[in-house]
């Protein structure tokens, strides 16, 4: 049946008699329909990827590509004089993740299905997805973000859960996603959620009656955690999440015939990152209700969770105090000092406890009872082996291994950049969607000007694609035969959105002493900072005034332009991506675990400018010097300067008086007329006093790098060589490859 047909029968009208909406609410009946046709009986063994985000996006036209339907329904519409893309704006993205982590799970689940594999999502249906990003006065403001709707990609299911908390419990219930996999099977996201959730207890802006568990529980993705209600509701959370999951997996094992001590052949547990650690001692708990004494629950549970670490930073390694354990799961904590008390027996070394402090350490359960930990990017893992995770490294090296990040090609380029993928199509066939290493016969075209022309053009196409995009959706006018230099992602020191700043001051005096770029220059910037993160919402405050008073400088502002775009989410990258020329990898070296939006970059013909840090280190071998652009001090050099602790920003500022022109701006007469002084001051005084993601050393080196890519810009040709080396070699950061490894190393599906 075709989607017309479909839409006539539920509405009782022709697609062209319906509205919009009418036509979005078919469209994802329809969807549903082709996708539950898919689902498949599933092996003995299942895969259950819990984690506390998914950032799925928008999902009509990312399920119409995977089913296959994509070109046909459009040209249905468009026979009824509908478009598919007004018609896709009526869908609420679900914003139900921060960053990188949670959108790395959404194409995990993408890959999963699209490999067949046997596997499920398992996280929280949060009624508000992370916060709406709301500029005033050049500041953030954050408003609540709903998503659900009456019409959802969501289905109710039947199975209920009793989740007993300590004093009190609830019961939950499962919703499901329905994920299509690329011209393969559908799997599914299972959301839980409880009844009670009450989303009139939200005033004022995103804040709401933090000791109210039963209203709050799934209430908000990251609730603010600047105080212990908001940190013991975190807890809450991660035990309603594992403890449904771990309930789902028990009943799922037998249902398919296990005896609870073969477990580990019917399931494979991934814990993304530290947030569902507590599964292990809740399987624990649960396998000695079901007749399993201590030993055995907990060996059964050792041979079936794998820990995948994103983040060296200690803020993000979980540790929760005991006291909150105790009230909120009480019935855990004996578990936990069981596991703790077994490894201390073994292991003096405090460093390697679980229980430290009066804390508990997530990462240390996961890695002493799990099978395998796992770092994201070649670098990382190598730091986790050899700094900061030495200890455990030294008592289980088989465990570590490394799993590279990878994203989905089906959204990152043929929904999001069609022009391009009709291209590459064109040139090398439709086999790099289903093997995106095939991309490499790219690198044939090399030195073909007139095919070299074509990405130049279809990139342009993009650019014009954004600039209407931006005026329409948020009043921003950008010229698109200017240079597009983007940095989005998760707004965070050691991300250095502070550093790209101090380089717009610093193009800002050297237009103002008449030294102009060859071409227009829009620096593009979309990022959210966490509510209680002080700091980045100084560095977004900084940006905002700084596009303020450079758009309003005549003399400035034909040269430059600064854009922070409100409300950046997966939609708004999708519109991004593609149109970039320069993108902005510029963490400090050793502490961005991998980067994705480098890969979904890097795909869509934009050249890097970036540290040796994260993934960037794996693409720069992969392209090669000249088409990469490489600058500041490298990971050894800053992990050295950290143990020594010798770092002193003030003594690069008092040496380097351009770097100390383009600082003290931050609080200059100028920028105080836009801005407001206690921000703006902050931030001075951090970068001046303090600096602890290090911007100074590399300021110099990312400036005279910055100047180089724009002036190699100016030659086309040469450009549009470096954009094709960069497509031809992506095919690695497939996240179909990563899944592939996942499989083969961890899980043995
Ligand atoms: O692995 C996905 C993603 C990486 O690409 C980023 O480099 C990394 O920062 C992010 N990690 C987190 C965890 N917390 N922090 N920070 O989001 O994971």
């Amino acid at each position: 049946m075709t989607a017309n047909e479909y839409i006539k029968i539920r509405f009782g009208r022709h697609m062209d008699q319906c509205t919009n909406e009418e036509i979005y609410v078919g469209l994802l009946e329809y969807v549903k329909d082709k996708a539950k046709s898919k689902e498949i009986a599933g092996g003995k063994k299942k895969l259950y990827y819990i984690s506390a985000e998914f950032l799925i996006g928008k999902l009509l036209s990312n399920n119409l590509i995977n089913l296959g339907i994509y070109d046909e329904v459009k040209a249905e519409l468009e026979a009824c004089g509908k478009s598919l893309a007004e018609i896709e704006e009526i869908e609420v993205e679900p914003s139900l993740g921060n960053g990188g982590l949670g959108r790395l799970a959404a194409c995990f689940l993408d890959s999963i299905a699209t490999l067949g594999l046997n596997g499920d999502g398992v996280g929280l249906a949060y009624h508000m997805g992370l916060f709406k990003q709301v500029f005033n006065n050049n500041l953030q403001n954050e408003e609540p973000n709903p998503w659900m709707s009456e019409h959802s990609w969501m289905t109710k299911t039947e199975r209920t859960y009793q989740v007993d908390f300590g004093g009190f419990n609830v019961t939950s219930r499962m919703y499901d996603i329905d994920v299509t996999g690329y011209d393969s099977v559908t799997t599914k996201l299972h959301l839980f959620d409880v009844d009670t959730v009450d989303e009139s207890i939200i005033k004022d802006g995103i804040n709401f009656d933090k000791s109210e568990f039963t209203k709050n529980l799934t209430l908000f993705l990251y609730p603010d955690d600047s105080d212990d209600n908001g940190r013991l509701l975190r807890v809450y959370q991660q035990y309603f999440m594992v403890s449904n999951a771990a309930q789902l997996i028990l009943d799922e094992a037998v249902e398919k015939g296990s005896n609870l001590y073969d477990l580990a052949d019917y399931a494979v547990i991934q814990i993304n990152d530290t947030h569902p650690s507590m599964v292990i001692p809740e399987l624990i708990r649960l396998l000695q209700i079901r007749g399993l004494t201590m030993d055995e629950a907990i060996d059964v549970v050792s041979k079936c969770t794998a820990y995948t670490n994103h983040t060296i930073l200690a803020e993000a390694l979980e540790k929760w105090p005991i006291h909150f354990m105790m009230k909120a799961v009480p019935q855990l904590m004996p578990i936990i000092r069981e596991l703790h008390n077994r490894i201390a027996k073994k292991v003096a070394d405090p460093d390697v406890a679980i229980i430290k402090d009066g804390l508990v350490h997530m990462a240390h359960m996961d890695i002493h009872y799990g099978i395998s930990i796992n770092g994201v990017a070649a670098l990382h893992t190598e730091i986790l082996k050899e700094t900061e995770l030495h200890k455990f490294y030294e008592l289980y090296p088989e465990k570590f291994n490394n799993k590279t990040n990878g994203i989905t090609f089906r959204r990152w380029l043929l929904y999001c950049n069609p022009e391009l993928s009709k291209l590459i199509e064109e040139l090398i066939g439709p086999g790099f969607k289903k093997d995106a290493t095939e991309l490499k016969k790219l690198e044939q075209y090399m030195n073909d000007d007139a095919v070299v022309q074509r990405f130049l053009d279809v990139k342009n196409t993009r650019k014009t694609v954004l600039k209407n995009y931006l005026a329409k959706t948020q009043g921003i006018e950008i010229d698109d035969n200017s240079v597009y230099d983007i940095q989005i992602k998760r707004l965070h020191e050691y991300k250095r959105q502070q550093m790209n700043a101090l380089y717009v001051i610093n193009k800002y005096f050297e237009i103002k002493e008449g030294k102009k770029p060859a071409r227009p220059i829009t620096v593009i910037f979309g990022a959210k900072a966490a509510p209680a993160y002080v700091i980045a919402k100084d560095i977004i405050h900084l940006i905002l005034c700084l596009s303020e008073i450079i758009a309003k400088d005549p003399e400035v502002s034909p040269y430059l332009k600064v854009v922070m775009v409100e409300n950046y989410n997966v939609t708004l990258a999708e519109k991004l991506i593609p149109a970039c020329d320069i993108h902005e990898q510029i963490s400090l070296a050793s502490k961005e675990a991998s980067g994705t939006s480098n890969m979904k970059f890097m795909l869509n013909g934009a050249v890097a400018i970036g540290t040796m840090d994260g993934a960037n280190v794996e693409m720069h071998e992969f392209v090669g010097d000249d088409n990469i652009y490489i600058f500041g001090e490298d990971s050894d050099t800053v992990i050295k300067r950290y143990a020594d602790a010798s770092y002193c920003s003030r003594e690069y500022y008092e040496k380097d008086a351009n770097l100390k022109k383009c600082v003290d701006f931050i609080v200059s007469d100028e920028l105080l007329a836009v801005g407001q002084k206690e921000n703006l001051e902050r931030l001075y005084n951090e970068l001046l006093n303090k600096d602890w993601f290090m911007t100074f050393p590399d300021f110099k080196d990312y400036c005279q790098t910055k100047e180089k890519a724009f002036a190699d810009y100016e030659d086309r040709l040469t450009w549009g060589r470096k954009m094709v080396k960069n497509i031809a070699n992506a095919g690695f950061f497939s996240s179909d490859r990563t899944i592939a490894q996942y499989n083969a190393d961890i899980w043995h599906l």
